[in-house]
């Protein structure tokens, strides 16, 4: 069995969802390629090294262009925050790596191009992590949209909603920090939103947008304060640089009109990933929080009969699921990260791509960059002036 030694940048959220994944991946699945949890790279000693003991990293490093140089690794896996993204995705590009990055792809359109570009040139796997593609219910509606079980598609409806930003007292962590994110909501959670979108749907010609900012300053945080885990310094406040919620209007290429609404100030709402299609045929709709459903709607049922059903997307035909449990034996979030990992390791294997890969994150970028630029002009854009 041929190894690959992976090299992962960042282990805070993303770090351990990406861990537990590549040492699932091969327990699960029958691989072509034994992933090696190599070195774990961050900036701060102490839980660095925790780190790399809990999940079994047999090295740890501080400068994570010394990892990407190292010949003896095969894999560098960035789930650092995206203002680190183009930096490492071109460097491991370049020294010949293959690349699993985390959503969102980059600050700029301008980044994710050249990420693109040299992504092309390398000729390595390039993958852009929007974990959501690989829930098994997804496949399902994915495949159901394919075989025309729904019909010419009028709407889409996409709601990724969170609530973990509503306490004034929740700390300026680097999601709230412009040079760190980029934007807030918009590419935190409209970026899976538009992969989705992209996915089942299809690609978007013209975009209107509106942002919010519900708080526009928060107490300075603590060296361990992250997304949804709290704790200030003490040493003051500091200014939000990002919107809190945003909101799209889209019209498809295919003539289908869809909107999309972010927020993390949607109370009640935890990681209420939500999207409804709606066609001539039928519908179906998904929501994170219930994973292992999708909600359909068959046009063609009986008169009288017809009605929004609950499918449980935990048979051995639905993907995935062979490799799991028997029926009704649900799976998690943590899943659909192995899934990406036995794709991504799969196509590596294959020489085959992999989706969604950095030409996927390029059109998601023109979209996010669309959306938060018709907010700030007031008007509607066309993607291809972009
Ligand atoms: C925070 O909003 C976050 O961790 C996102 O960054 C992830 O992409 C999402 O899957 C869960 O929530």
């Amino acid at each position: 069995m041929k190894r690959m030694r992976i090299g992962i940048i960042g282990h805070q959220f993303m770090g351990r969802a990406h861990s537990n994944a590549w040492l699932q991946a091969p327990r699960f699945f029958d691989l072509d390629i034994e992933p090696v949890l190599q070195i774990a790279c961050g900036r701060r000693l102490l839980p660095l090294k925790e780190f790399a003991e809990n999940w079994g990293w047999k090295e740890i490093e501080t400068d994570w262009r010394r990892v990407v140089d190292r010949d003896d690794i095969d894999i560098i896996d960035i789930a650092a925050p995206q203002y680190l993204h183009h930096e490492i995705a071109v460097a491991a590009l370049k020294a010949g790596k293959h690349v699993f990055l985390e959503k969102p792809m980059a600050m700029t359109v301008e980044q994710a191009q050249e990420m693109e570009a040299t992504a092309l040139i390398s000729g390595k796997v390039h993958y852009l992590n929007h974990n959501y593609r690989r829930c098994p219910a997804v496949r399902l509606a994915k495949n159901m949209i394919d075989e025309g079980k729904i019909g010419r598609i009028f709407h889409w409806r996409g709601a990724y909603l969170q609530d973990w930003l509503t306490d004034p007292e929740f700390p300026l962590t680097w999601q709230l920090e412009k040079e760190k994110a980029g934007s807030g909501a918009q590419a935190d959670l409209n970026s899976h939103s538009i992969d989705l979108a992209r996915y089942l749907v299809g690609e978007i010609s013209q975009v209107t947008g509106m942002t919010a900012q519900f708080v526009s300053e928060r107490p300075l945080p603590n060296k361990n304060a992250a997304a949804f885990k709290g704790g200030s310094s003490g040493e003051g406040m500091g200014k939000v640089t990002v919107e809190d919620a945003s909101f799209m209007t889209v019209r498809f290429v295919n003539g289908a009109l869809g909107s999309f609404e972010a927020s993390r100030f949607a109370v009640g709402r935890k990681n209420y990933n939500l999207f409804e299609i709606y066609g001539s045929k039928g519908s179906v709709s998904f929501n994170l929080e219930r994973m292992n459903e999708l909600q359909y709607y068959n046009n063609d049922d009986q008169y009288g009969e017809k009605g929004f059903r609950t499918i449980l997307a935990t048979d051995p035909s639905h993907d995935y699921i062979t490799n799991w449990w028997p029926p009704g034996h649900i799976i998690g979030y943590e899943h659909e990260f192995v899934h990406a990992m036995v794709d991504f390791l799969g196509a590596i294997s294959k020489g085959q791509e992999i989706h969604p890969n950095f030409t996927d994150g390029v059109r998601e970028m023109e979209i996010l960059e669309a959306g938060l630029r018709s907010a700030e002009e007031g008007r509607m854009i066309e993607l291809e002036t972009l």
